[in-house]
């Protein structure tokens, strides 16, 4: 038999993490040590090896859990989105920033001693763009990875930098110092657009408007939307998203052209989305309010991105484009479970 590998995912209980880690004890190739700041609830730890209640700033707790069960690879998902980012601003700094440099230096010094590279998920996002204006943003449609890096939100300041700080660890780390080592950590990371689930509703985001409409429109309830109906940008369905994790995660170093990749599925408006939910959904009542903020934010945004790197190198392919992600995934799901969604 197999070994069975040592996995730590942090942010274990939030949107992605709850996804990925029924994904991967499925594959019953792991054991899954699951890290979060609130408790996780019982359904969610009893998938894990063993769970922790604690913060990604905690210099006492990660390199205590890295030591106690021989982590071997890390998905760092614990972050604060762009909305809740922006209301705390030097929080997010720490969370988003200081966490993931603890959970990188950690990671450097468990290569060092097991003799071995560590791989590093990271989900990096959209956030990390800046597009100048409303017609530079329709004039650039498919943004590539290494254009409009000029975001102006603290969350994709902090995702941004997050990026460097990896690609740094992966290839410069201690260049002059005695820690110099041929084991390195192995940082990966995705760019994630809005993500839709049909089984958590998110919090503190700003592409929240899309899950939000859906949510209210299953449950026969009006909802006024945030954004302007003309708002574009890119989403995935969480199922594809936590495919995409797996996919990059088990990829050979030597395949990956790059540590930072663009991932996209489909780029509805808001009132596209609203179109789709009045046609399928008899209690869809969708009205706009704009929150200039919030607005402002997804206007820097790219209305998509083009991932042919992700494409070409480890065969991002994700399954749902629009109409099949609401009409086969996400619809089907929410109105066949009738349960209320988990509110993160
Ligand atoms: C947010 O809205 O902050 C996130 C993201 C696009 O990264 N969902």
């Amino acid at each position: 038999m197999s070994k069975r590998h040592s996995v730590l995912v942090t942010g274990a209980g939030g949107e992605i993490g709850t996804g990925l880690i029924q994904r991967l004890s499925n594959e019953n190739a792991f054991d899954i040590i699951g890290l979060d700041l609130k408790g996780l609830d019982p359904e969610l730890a009893g998938l894990c090896t063993s769970s922790y209640t604690g913060d990604v700033l905690d210099t006492d707790l990660v390199p205590r859990l890295f030591l106690d069960h021989q982590i071997e690879a890390v998905f760092h998902l614990a972050a604060m989105l762009s909305s809740s980012g922006e209301r705390n601003p030097e929080r997010a700094f720490d969370v988003n920033v200081g966490g993931t440099m603890n959970l990188l230096k950690n990671a450097a010094e468990q290569a060092r001693y097991l003799e071995a590279n560590i791989r590093f998920i990271f989900p990096s996002t959209i956030a990390v763009y800046g597009l100048p204006d409303l017609s530079t943003k329709k004039r650039a449609a498919k943004v590539r990875e290494n254009d409009f890096l000029n975001p102006i939100t603290m969350y994709g300041v902090n995702k941004l930098s997050c990026e460097h700080l990896g690609y740094y660890y992966t290839h410069h780390y201690s260049a002059l110092s005695e820690k110099r080592s041929q084991w390195h950590v192995d940082f990966r990371a995705l760019r994630f657009p809005g993500l839709i689930s049909a089984h958590t509703l998110p919090s503190g985001g700003t592409s929240d408007y899309i899950p939000e409409m859906l949510y209210a429109a299953v449950a026969g309830k009006p909802y006024t939307c945030f954004a302007r109906p003309d708002t574009r940008i890119p989403l995935m369905t969480m199922p594809d998203a936590v495919e995409s994790i797996l996919r990059i995660f088990s990829a050979p170093f030597e395949s990956l052209g790059r540590t930072v990749y663009n991932v996209g599925a489909f780029a509805p408006s808001a009132e596209e989305v609203e179109n789709l939910l009045t046609e399928v959904l008899s209690g869809a009542d969708i009205s706009y309010e704009v929150n200039e903020s919030r607005q402002a934010f997804l206007d820097t945004w790219p209305e998509d991105v083009d991932d042919s790197a992700a494409q070409a190198d480890w065969g991002h392919a994700p399954q749902h484009k629009f109409k099949e992600a609401f009409a086969e995934y996400l619809i089907p799901a929410l109105t066949g479970t009738q349960t209320e969604p988990t509110h993160l």
